[in-house]
């Protein structure tokens, strides 16, 4: 934590970073923020809602599920009367989201995913990952707001819930893993209560419920990581999650091995339970590459999950960019989205042919 302030440095000289902290940070302008839908993305939301306040005007998720132009609403930025968008964790592509932005509005998109940044979007993103900083540095968009902040003590439970939301196990390696200790133990709480609020969270889109996912930011804000835990709501999402993944473990389709050390399933379910199931595939089968294809018929997509807890995975997930698939990631997970009209069989192979081929030359 002592090189915070240093680092704090460095992403000050990224120019839409040192922007973001003296025209929205600092400066009263009117804000709506649109954030990702999972535990990081929510937790960076609340983070803002303490820091701005009623200059807040508006904020709310892209279409659950959806990342991309489509995914948004700018008719609802724009009534919102808002002069400024901040886009937390989204992770979607800078270029195609920047588009939909209402004339007008001054844009930033603060993240840590390994998106690929237009000329465009360079003046817009405070993404470091993506500027070539270390993921291992910027774990989770909380992190990333909090050293923007200049790290306050008032947001900590937020930015360790967030860190553990996108790390998961991987936490236990993590440099960060000390800073959620002791976070935790400043709260008299233990790493298992950020797990489980964590999850509680992620259940508002497993279900893919975007009032549940609100709700869960304002919990957050006023009542910190302690009042997620003991929500009766939240709590329900969460259990109505756990059916969705049951019948998802039923309907598990396990296709064979294209290689040793790649694994398939297939999945058709109507609820985004994709990296629930594929965490925890990867958990089982830990030396492994493990791929789900999770089909979700309502929002005509196929999404495939690609996750190892063995192998780092962002050179595939740059090959296959270079193949034209639309891909985002870390460097442990990435996702390949197959829409309507895409034969996804085919993106599934060419995704096998490069991992085997791969770590088959690993191998020798
Ligand atoms: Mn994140």
């Amino acid at each position: 934590m002592s090189s915070a302030s240093t680092t704090r440095s460095s992403l000050r000289e990224i120019p839409a970073c040192a922007e973001f902290i003296e025209g929205v940070l600092k400066k009263g302008r009117k804000v709506y923020v649109l954030h990702h839908w999972d535990a990081d993305g929510v937790a960076s939301a609340a983070i803002l809602l303490r820091v701005l306040g009623p200059r807040i005007v508006g904020m709310s998720t892209p279409k659950i599920g959806v990342y991309g132009a489509s995914a948004l609403n700018p008719n609802e930025i724009k009534k919102s009367g808002a002069d400024t968008l901040v886009m937390l964790d989204y992770g979607a592509r800078p270029d195609e989201v920047l588009a939909q932005v209402p004339q007008g509005l001054r844009a930033f998109i603060v993240d840590h995913h390994a998106v690929e940044l237009s000329c465009n979007a360079r003046e817009h993103c405070c993404n470091p990952v993506a500027l070539g900083m270390s993921e291992a540095e910027y774990p989770s968009t909380t992190w990333v707001l909090y050293e923007l902040l200049n790290t306050p003590s008032d947001i900590v439970d937020l930015v360790a819930l967030g860190i553990v939301g996108d790390l998961g196990p991987a936490l236990a390696t993590s440099e960060h893993v000390t800073f959620v200790d002791n976070v935790a133990a400043e709260l008299n709480m233990t790493l298992n209560d950020f797990v489980r609020a964590a999850e509680l969270i992620d259940s508002c889109y497993r279900i893919v419920n975007s009032k549940c996912i609100e709700y869960a930011v304002q919990v957050l804000a006023e009542e910190g990581v302690r009042g997620v835990l003991h929500d009766e709501v939240l709590i329900d999402a969460h259990e109505s999650a756990a059916r969705y993944v049951d019948s998802a473990y039923d309907r598990l389709q396990s296709l064979e091995e294209p290689c040793p050390g790649v694994k398939i399933w297939k999945l058709s379910l109507d609820s985004l339970v994709t990296s629930y199931v594929g965490r925890s595939l990867a958990r089982a089968y830990p030396d492994n590459v493990i791929l789900l294809a999770h089909n979700i018929p309502s929002l005509n997509v196929t999404y495939v999950y690609v996750r190892s807890y063995s192998v780092p995975l962002r050179r595939f997930l740059e090959k296959l960019r270079e193949e034209g698939l639309s891909v985002g990631g870390k460097d442990m997970v990435f996702v390949v989205t197959c829409s309507e009209g895409e034969d996804c069989d085919e993106v599934l192979g060419k995704i096998t042919t490069h991992l085997c081929r791969d770590l088959s030359k690993e191998g020798q």
